[in-house]
């Protein structure tokens, strides 16, 4: 199966060479879509500089007058269809995800219509992060599992593999999330389709270059945005 990698951006001018070298590494078969913000740091011009070294492999996105990690992603999705690719994984650019993770996700998804990365089934964990942030990730996963019904243990990570045809059943014109409440809203939406969903095992590793861009504000917005997923979906 080809798959591609949706590499969202915001800041990551440390990151972006490495984690798309890193990611292409991982098999013929993968290719990388970066979806930039208009980065201030000049990430975009980087990932330029990528897709001109790796004209087949590396698609490039830049976003500008717009910002926020749940739009990016499904412009990042509309276009990885558009490209014609079996298979779909998002990644965060950062290194918390391992590139190395991605032949075991795209394996699981020969069989699974898609593959959750997870900090919370056995052999899932973190590495370096904060008690704070990991109290606030369990909290909200305990939360988005009683408003939305999940039977997914990590339903706020980014690191998932859908399959096309899931993709495409998802009126993506239609997305209720601003921020990073898209990973609950899309798995709220593929379980109601009635898709196989299965978790597979990740080590979470905290950003060691570059910086969160997730701020306090989210804190507050969060759970509004997951109440707002459970009452304005379809
Ligand atoms: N395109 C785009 N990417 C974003 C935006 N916000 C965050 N990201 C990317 O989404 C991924 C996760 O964001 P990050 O700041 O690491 O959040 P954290 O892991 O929750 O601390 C990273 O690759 C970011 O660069 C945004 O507004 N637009
Ligand atoms: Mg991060």
């Amino acid at each position: 199966m080809n798959a591609i990698i949706m590499l969202p951006t915001y800041n990551e001018k440390e990151n972006i060479a490495e984690i798309v070298q890193s990611v292409l590494s991982q098999g013929e078969n993968v290719s990388v879509i970066v979806v930039d913000d208009d980065s201030p740091d000049g990430t975009g011009r980087i990932a330029d500089q990528l897709a001109l070294e790796y004209p087949s492999r590396v698609d490039v996105m830049h976003r500008t007058g717009v910002r926020g990690r749940a739009s990016a992603g499904i412009a990042g999705f509309k276009r990885a269809l558009e490209l014609g690719f079996d298979c779909v994984i998002e990644m965060d650019a950062d290194f918390s995800h391992d590139p190395k993770e991605i032949p075991k996700l795209l394996k699981l998804a020969e069989k699974y219509d898609v593959v959750v990365g997870s900090r919370y089934v056995p052999g899932g964990t973190y590495v370096g992060c904060k008690p704070v942030h990991m109290m606030l990730s369990r909290i909200s996963n305990f939360y988005n599992r009683l408003v939305l019904g999940l039977n997914v243990r990590d339903t706020s990570g980014g690191f998932k593999c859908y399959r096309r045809k899931v993709l495409e059943s998802i009126d993506l014109d239609h997305i209720v999330s601003w921020g990073y409440s898209i990973g609950p809203e899309l798995l709220y939406k593929i379980t109601r389709k009635g898709f196989s969903i299965v978790e597979s095992p990740i080590v979470f590793v905290n950003r060691r270059k570059g910086k969160s861009k997730a701020s306090m504000k989210v804190v507050f917005e969060y759970p509004l945005s997951v109440l707002k997923i459970r009452l304005k979906s379809d």
